[in-house]
């Protein structure tokens, strides 16, 4: 079987892990959020918990060191990162990793959203689920660091031919559409 790994990029909030939870499920991929392995190490207090708990609170990144040897430890056949990578650092270690795996990119999905709806929409998660990260101060946070450290990464896929811009707006079946339709699967 064929090795094979697609990336989900775009702003907090632009519906990257609903539409990677959705996809890895359809395709049986394993879905690899670094947001959500992140969250379940602060949770149970880990080392890693304990350094990443403040981090996040912030709306910071996560070392790179720290993140590269989570995604090398949960690292499957048919895989669908969520999440990451967020820097070209990352990137550049991905690269490295799928090469010496023998793995495909079947394609980098950039979910492009409007800011004033990204933020509408973490506001409103705030209210439902209550995640420490999803204040408006830290959700600002989070826009600007995507403006700096993960959006040059948008070029950096585009350049090689692998990126596949979708709208995010509208309804999550709307986009998920949009998703399969833009990676042929
Ligand atoms: P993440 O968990 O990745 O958080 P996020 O970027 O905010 O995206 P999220 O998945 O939550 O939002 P989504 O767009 O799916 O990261 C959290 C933190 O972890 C980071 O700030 C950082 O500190 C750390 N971290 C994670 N990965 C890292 C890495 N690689 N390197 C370093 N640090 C890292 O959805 C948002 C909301 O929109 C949801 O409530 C959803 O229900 C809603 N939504 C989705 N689709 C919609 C639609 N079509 N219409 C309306 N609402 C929709």
């Amino acid at each position: 079987m064929e090795r094979t790994a697609i990336i989900f990029l775009g702003p907090p909030g632009a519906g990257k892990g609903t539409q990677a939870a959705r996809l890895s499920q359809e395709l049986g991929f394993k879905k690899l959020s670094t947001g959500d392995i992140l969250r379940d190490h602060v949770a149970r207090m880990t080392p890693l918990g304990q350094v990443a708990k403040p981090i996040m609170e912030r709306g910071d990144l996560v070392p790179d060191d720290l993140i590269l040897a989570l995604i090398k430890e949960e690292l499957s056949d048919r895989v669908v990162f969520d999440g990451f990578p967020r820097t070209l650092a990352q990137a550049e270690a991905l690269d490295r990793l799928l090469e010496e795996t023998g793995t495909r990119l079947l394609g980098v999905v950039l979910v492009e959203v409007p800011e004033e709806e990204l933020l509408r929409r973490l506001l409103r998660r705030a209210g439902l689920e209550g995640r420490s990260d999803d204040n408006e101060e830290t959700i600002r946070r989070r826009l600007e660091v995507y403006r700096t450290q993960t959006a040059p990464l948008v070029e950096y896929y585009e350049k090689r031919g692998v990126l596949k811009r979708i709208d995010g707006t509208g309804t999550p079946e709307e986009v998920y559409a949009r998703i399969k339709g833009a990676l042929g699967v």
